[in-house]
């Protein structure tokens, strides 16, 4: 799917170039099919640039690390939701494990060893107690 993807940018970069060169020609008199085909290179750019977004949204969705902006805005314990607020990494929505407690030092490290981050906080209230949320997500 990498290539697809690829292909399809670089296809889109072409038509951009073509789209360009063809509107400033057809727009001299006795040119207009130019300018129409300038018009459909846009279109056809559009689709190209729309399916190479769907290509990431898919390995975003399937946690594909080939894809390097995969790997460089998302991992395997990143909720679901998230993966699909912001595909740049710069938006988060808040997500509430725990309303009982005034979470605070929160530490996230795979306690129990199964390969899955887990999350360990203490309440700032009475009596400090420690809380460990497993992942449990399969
Ligand atoms: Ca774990």
């Amino acid at each position: 799917m990498a290539v697809v993807g690829r292909a399809c940018l670089i296809i889109a970069f072409a038509l951009t170039l073509y789209g360009v060169g063809a509107a400033i020609y057809g727009a001299r008199p006795g040119n207009r099919r130019f300018a129409e085909s300038a018009r459909r290179a846009v279109y056809a750019t559009a689709g190209l640039i729309t399916a190479a977004f769907v290509i990431l949204e898919i390995a975003f969705l399937r946690s594909d690390f080939s894809y390097v902006t995969v790997s460089t805005h998302s991992s395997t314990t990143t909720p679901f939701f998230y993966k699909a607020a912001d595909t740049a990494g710069q938006k988060w929505d808040r997500m509430v494990l725990d309303d009982s407690i005034a979470a605070n030092s929160c530490v996230a490290a795979d306690f129990n060893g199964d390969r899955k981050m887990d999350l360990a906080c203490i309440d700032a209230g009475a009596p400090n107690a420690l809380k460990w949320y497993e992942n449990t997500r399969k």
